[in-house]
């Protein structure tokens, strides 16, 4: 089972790498300890996996360099495909996906070309991932077989994996006892159910033996789940996890539990709460294998939130931060938008409580992996951070430009990259509202287009102000699930920080930030700016030689681009129009607003 795949290390060897094996060493798993003298590499570890790692660091390092050790911060460290099986009449192949098909799944078959499936393991690995969920957390009826039937094609998936080691995990929906193993019910303390869930498991540690284990996204927008049955998310997550502990496997349970179908005109009920309102109380009840998988806000991967509170809150609970590197909210991969920025300052917070880090995929059969050529780096990064979040996100951009392109590439890379994630937040929905997105694909700008529907994703925009009140004093008191010092910071207007103003406050168009400006006029100018950094990129990039980085990526990049320009005029025009209208206010420098 522990065969690593020997090409990379040829490959590494080939290249002045010495590799040793000692188990003696003293050094924990997957840690390895690297040093380069006279240009010769050297990688001590105690085990295949840290050789694995340190052989990867040996191609980062371009100088001589003396002995330094390294090991995870986070010991799992997953990367959670949304790929269907089937392709579904919305979600398409790839739920949520902007980089062409599945890896793994095509048309209801496995996917013909596992060697690309290799290539993905090898590029997952030398980013630091040890773990990959192979299909959608909603699990409709076709992909709910992998569990059974198709487990052949899930070993064939592993088999690839297992050379990078890295561990296959499968969703599963909770309704499989009756789905799949035609019982009358799926509640979790039912014998009969715990039977087949037992019964199905050794099935798949009789095939996969170094299984990861399920995922599963439980009564969260019509998924089933514990609640049917009067039981807890403890009740549900316990079963699954009792059932793979004999063979050492996890459940990876979902925190992102909200109500779905809430009434717009209901102000009691606020979403950012929900995760905390269901889960914080069983803090305590989880099985030992049980690992709570919490988004990193509190709404769902918008471009700014503040640190979802659960991940403050459960200290006798195992957790999981849950990243998101397909650009669902933040451009599709159709703009640049350079995330690891948004990402450590989230890590700084919470990577000494959690002890994995997941990450939505955005890597697809595009030859370029994903689709737009540059969001590469978020993927690359989403992995280094597991490893380590203490490194700097814009020495990781630099550390991946300097692997992927020639250095006359990168001083134009960098600038395009760098601050693209606040160019993004710029030029969409102002200091932390959030969405404002098109309903369905959430492409796009539509100001009110959640404003009147049942998903709890309101800004409450009226003629006098914005924002949603989510205090204690007067609001939906979300700022009380948070400790000190964030609970105090968000409550008050004083301190509350600018770019979280509208989370957490309704405040009138002319609230003065702390920046000096009121909120009408940061919005204004802010929207300006945003669309003339676009277009400032788009320049740039029009000026680098289509040679310096091959004419095919220049023309892919250059032609997202454009995209990016004119859906940022989109979002400019539109936000300004809307908040012009809405509060009569005019723009302090006279810019065309329509
Ligand atoms: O952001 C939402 C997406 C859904 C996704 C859900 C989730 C997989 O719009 O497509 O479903 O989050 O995280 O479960």
């Amino acid at each position: 089972m522990n065969a690593v795949h020997p090409a990379w290390l040829r490959r590494v060897n080939d290249e002045g790498v010495v590799l040793t094996r000692d188990p003696g060493c003293g050094l924990g798993p997957e840690a390895y300890t690297i040093a380069r003298a006279g240009g010769v590499t050297t990688v001590v570890a105690a085990d295949e996996a840290g050789l694995l790692y340190g052989s990867f660091h040996a191609l980062r390092l371009d100088a001589d360099q003396p002995a330094s050790t390294h090991r995870p911060a986070a010991a799992r460290r997953m990367m959670q495909h949304w790929d269907n099986v089937f392709v579904h009449p919305v979600m398409g192949q790839v739920e949520r996906g902007y980089s062409g098909g599945s890896l793994f799944w095509e048309d209801g078959a496995l996917t013909g070309d596992l060697d690309r499936v290799s290539d993905y393991a090898r590029l997952l690995a030398s980013t630091g991932i040890n773990a990959v969920s192979v299909n959608n957390v909603n699990v409709h009826a076709g992909e709910a077989r992998l569990l059974t039937d198709r487990l052949g094609e899930v070993a064939l998936l592993a088999s690839r994996f297992r050379q990078y080691h890295i561990r296959v995990f499968l969703s599963v929906s909770f309704a499989a006892p009756m789905t799949l193993g035609g019982l009358d019910t799926a509640d979790p303390c039912d014998a009969r159910v715990r039977a087949w869930w037992a019964t199905a498991t050794r099935r798949v540690y009789d095939v996969i033996p170094d299984f990861g284990g399920y995922v599963v996204k439980a009564d969260s927008e019509g998924q089933p789940g514990p609640f049917a049955y009067g039981r807890t998310h403890a009740d549900g997550a316990n079963l699954l996890a009792a059932v793979l502990a004999p063979f050492g496997g996890e459940v990876y349970w979902r925190a992102f539990v909200y109500n779905h179908r809430q009434d717009w005109r209901d102000r009691t009920t606020d979403r950012a709460r929900a995760a905390h309102d269901h889960f914080v109380p069983l803090d305590g009840q989880f099985a030992a294998n049980v690992i709570l998988q919490v988004k990193h806000g509190p709404i769902d991967f918008q471009t700014r939130e503040p640190v979802s509170p659960v991940l403050l809150a459960m200290p006798a609970t195992r957790l999981a931060v849950e990243l998101q590197a397909t650009q669902e909210y933040t451009g599709q991969q159709r703009h640049v938008c350079y995330l690891p920025p948004m990402w450590s300052s989230v890590l700084s917070t919470v990577a000494a409580r959690v002890e994995a880090v997941v990450t939505v995929s955005n890597a697809g059969e595009d030859p370029y992996w994903t689709g737009h050529p540059l969001a590469q780096a978020n993927l690359y990064a989403a992995g280094r951070l597991a490893w380590d979040p203490a490194l700097d996100p814009l020495e990781l951009l630099d550390e991946w430009i300097r692997l992927t392109f020639p250095a006359a590439a990168a001083p134009v890379l960098h600038a395009l990259m760098d601050s693209s994630w606040s160019v993004y937040e710029q030029y969409t929905a102002p200091l932390g509202i959030g969405f404002m997105v098109k309903p369905g694909d959430h492409y796009g700008p539509d100001v009110d287009g959640y404003e009147y529907s049942p998903w709890g994703t309101y800004h409450f925009a009226d003629r006098d102000g914005v924002g949603v009140d989510r205090t204690v004093a007067t609001g939906t008191g979300f700022t009380g699930q948070y400790p000190e010092p964030w609970r105090s910071r968000y409550e008050s207007l004083g301190t509350c920080p600018d770019e979280l103003l509208l989370f957490f406050h309704h405040v009138p168009y002319t609230h003065v930030l702390h920046s000096g400006r009121t909120v009408i006029q940061h919005i204004y100018d802010t929207h300006f700016a945003g669309a003339e950094a676009v277009a400032a990129m788009v320049r740039r990039w029009a000026a680098l030689s289509p040679a310096v980085v091959g004419a095919d990526l220049h023309d892919r990049v250059g032609r997202r681009l454009a995209e990016q320009e004119r859906s940022s005029v989109e979002w400019r025009d539109q936000i300004n129009t809307y908040f012009f209208r809405k509060s009569g206010i005019a723009d302090a420098h006279g810019r065309r607003i329509h």
